[in-house]
């Protein structure tokens, strides 16, 4: 996977990929991410990457030249790549579209800042618009570091197999169950028997059923799209029986 990433501020990107799983992965040369200032494509003394609104109002838009240069200057893997403007306006990014674009060989994200972009390099140059949430951010740095965090996970070899991303959190659609390690007994609390029993049959089911019971009382809307087996069904039953009567 390559990532090119268009901003005013590359610090930003470069500062969070200098440690950590990406930084791993892109030294083992499984993501590369090239970072472009916008600002270098600027022309005339001050290099202004923004302007006045036509038309009036508060705030700056981001002029339409420094931006068609940037994406001119990036090279393009030829087949397999996208423009993705990260903006409030866009698709609410989640697992599934991070799963659809870990299938891309480029993704070129262009950040934005101030108000907004001159409405034509949507036009001519964007694919597609993401949003991250419905939060007001500074700008879209923010936005394609954490698209690049999600989707760079689903890049084959990027986990090394320690974090097997089936067992994920939203992978199966489902919260996790409780995790516990050493000691045993913390501030007077100790760990659930069952998982030192070394019955992995049990564990496994007690581990389930902790899931579906999160899920159902943190986010129960995430159920209706969680992959569900007959055994989870009457897990789900008992649970919302059991609180039926409470
Ligand atoms: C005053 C009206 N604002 C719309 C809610 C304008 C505005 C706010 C924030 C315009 C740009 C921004 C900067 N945000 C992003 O560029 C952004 C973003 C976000 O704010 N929330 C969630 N996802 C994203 S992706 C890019």
């Amino acid at each position: 996977m390559r990532y090119d990433v268009l901003t005013i501020f590359p610090e930003m990107i470069r500062a969070y990929l200098k440690e950590g799983i990406l930084a791993r992965a892109a030294k083992r040369g499984l993501i590369e991410v090239q970072v472009t200032d916008i600002r270098a494509f600027a022309g005339g003394a001050h290099k202004n990457t923004d302007d006045r609104p036509f038309g009036g109002g508060d705030g700056m838009v981001m002029k339409p030249g420094p931006i068609y240069r940037a994406l001119d200057s990036v090279p393009r893997v030829e087949e397999n790549s996208l423009v993705l403007l990260l903006t409030p306006q866009g698709k609410r990014f989640d697992q599934e579209m991070a799963w659809e674009l870990s299938r891309q060989k480029q993704l070129i994200l262009v950040c934005g800042r101030y108000e907004g972009i001159d409405e034509r390099i949507r036009e001519l140059c964007v694919d597609r618009e993401l949003s991250i949430g419905d939060y007001v951010l500074s700008g879209g740095e923010l936005a394609a570091l954490v698209l690049m965090d999600a989707v760079s996970r689903l890049v084959p070899g990027v986990l090394g197999g320690q974090n097997s991303t089936q067992e994920d959190s939203f992978e199966d659609g489902l919260l996790e169950y409780p995790h516990y390690t050493r000691p045993r007994v913390f501030m007077g609390r100790e760990v659930p028997e069952i998982l030192l029993s070394g019955d992995h049959e049990k564990i496994r089911q007690w581990r389930r059923a902790q899931s579906l019971k999160r899920t159902l009382e943190k986010r129960p809307d995430l159920l209706q799209k969680a992959q569900l087996t007959g055994e989870d069904g009457a897990i789900l039953e008992k649970l919302k029986e059991g609180a039926e009567k409470q």
